[in-house]
């Protein structure tokens, strides 16, 4: 099962440099309405981040600057990509364990969530996800 799926942006850019615009409503890439943006940026050296799952919450991610390396986990396979390219965004389903490494000191990671920030949406705890994910199964 591949848990690393990319939506391409259309480059608008010239040679004066890039550019990228997703328009709400208009375009139809994003595949849920857009709540909530948010960003992560100046990560402390050698400091990983995430280490949670959302419940209902889907999202994409998007590296504007600088490099990470995002590992994504349904509790039955776990794949990694590197986070490099402001041309992509990452989907990131809802009940996928996420980790964020090896942040460069440049990397933004801009975000498009589906819903408004929930702290009850999330599960920090990797032994209640599987938990979860097991009784969603059955
Ligand atoms: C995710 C990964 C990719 C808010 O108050 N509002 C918000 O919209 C967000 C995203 C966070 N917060 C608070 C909650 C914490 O007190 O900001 C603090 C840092 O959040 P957190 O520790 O969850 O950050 P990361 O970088 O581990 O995870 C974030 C997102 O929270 C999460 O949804 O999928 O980025």
């Amino acid at each position: 099962m591949e848990l690393i799926r990319w939506l391409d942006f259309e480059r608008l850019g010239d040679n004066r440099g890039e550019l990228i615009a997703i328009e709400i409503g208009v375009d139809k890439i994003i595949p849920f309405e857009i709540k909530r943006v948010y960003y992560i940026y100046a990560t402390a050296p050698g400091i990983s981040r995430g280490f949670h799952a959302h419940r209902n919450l889907k999202q994409i991610a998007i590296c504007v600057s600088g490099t990470c390396k995002m590992v994504l986990d349904n509790g039955t396979v776990r794949q990694e990509t590197i986070m490099n390219s402001a041309t992509r965004g990452l989907v990131i389903e809802s009940m996928v364990w996420r980790e964020m490494h090896d942040f460069s000191p440049d990397c933004v990671l801009l975000v498009l969530a589906s819903e408004h920030y929930e702290e009850s949406d999330y599960i920090r705890s990797y032994e209640t996800f599987l938990e979860e994910q097991a009784c969603l199964k059955n």
